[in-house]
């Protein structure tokens, strides 16, 4: 009767990387200026549309920032504005009379804000408008960014790169297959890519990515790679064995070779004398080893010597099986 014991690498775990991009959000003010043609004087009302919503109510040509302030957040649809402040200044740039500047920032709005739209069509004053500047824009990221693995660097992507793209943009630097998917985005518009990599038996512990973001925009602009799961994939570690309940042997590296399989078995007292032929590696490292019988203690009336049971010690994505060669 021949068992045969062999140590199969049967699932092996893909190394998962994870590339986020991130900026300090900065809430956008935007400035609205009063002004009309040199020495009229400025009165009437004006309104402010924001978003293609429907406008706030009239309000005096020299509203307080109070004012502004609470139709921003109450008189537009949705209420989208969220909180504001407003703080507001003369106009020196103006030649006229009544010119103000409202400082208006956006403390929730985040991402690509709309500049106010104002309508000044009741506005009193020759030549009288409100011009409106971003003097601080919302933070967004923007540009492009590039990652490098084992000294090897992809083309830049544009910061939202679509997970296909990522794909063969890693695969063309030499990574093998990956899968890449994307989540995102946050309000800066910062996304994150979670990158598997596939393991094979040359390529399973994979080098933490390194991204260059240098060419990213943006607030406080970060990229930032991290190992989620690390690859696992060849065999190591030991084994033991048990022979008719007797047991364990000394723990057997994944790799014995001959002699140190056959000490270990010889050492049970329920085995006297063995010959083992090992084939191996394969690819994945494994062996097998072919173990005859030729004197074992205790022949049992059926004359069966039984199986060796294995116990098996951190074999790393690996089975070890006992098979029944034949008898
Ligand atoms: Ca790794």
């Amino acid at each position: 009767m021949v068992p045969t014991c062999t140590a199969t690498a049967t699932e092996c775990v893909p190394e998962i990387q994870i590339i986020t991009v991130t900026a300090q959000r900065e809430p956008e003010i935007q400035l609205l200026k009063s002004c009309a043609n040199a020495s009229e004087t400025i009165g009437g009302h004006f309104r402010l549309f924001y978003n293609d919503t429907e406008p706030t109510d009239w309000l005096v040509a020299d509203a307080y920032p109070e004012l502004l302030k609470v139709h921003l957040e109450n008189d537009l649809p949705t209420k989208r504005m969220g909180e504001v402040t407003v703080t507001r200044s003369e106009n020196t740039e103006c030649g006229a009379t009544g010119g103000y500047v409202w400082s208006v920032t956006f403390l929730n709005l985040v991402g690509n804000i709309p500049k106010l739209e104002p309508d000044t069509s009741m506005m009193t004053g020759e030549g009288a408008n409100i011009s409106v500047e971003v003097l601080r824009p919302s933070t967004v990221v923007g540009g492009t960014f590039d990652l490098s693995i084992r000294n090897y660097t992809t083309v830049a992507m544009p910061f939202d790169v679509h997970e296909s793209n990522m794909k063969t943009a890693l695969q063309n630097i030499g990574t093998g297959d990956v899968t890449v998917s994307r989540s995102g985005p946050d309000g800066q518009l910062g996304y994150s890519w979670s990158v598997t990599f596939t393991p094979d038996s040359d390529n399973y512990d994979v080098p933490l990515m390194v991204a260059n973001g240098t060419h990213l925009t943006g607030n406080g602009v970060e990229i930032v790679t991290h190992t989620r799961q690390v690859g696992k994939y060849d065999l190591g570690g030991s084994f033991q064995l048990y022979f008719r309940d007797v047991g364990p042997t000394v723990p057997i590296p994944y790799n014995a070779n001959v002699s140190t399989m056959i000490s270990a078995l010889e050492d049970l007292i329920s085995v006297d004398d063995v010959t083992i032929t090992r084939t191996g590696p394969r690819a994945d490292r494994g062996y097998t080893w072919m173990v005859t019988f030729m004197q074992v203690r205790h022949w049992t009336e059926e004359g069966c010597v039984g199986m060796l049971a294995c116990v098996v010690l951190s074999l790393c994505c690996a089975v070890l099986c006992c098979t029944l060669a034949h008898s």
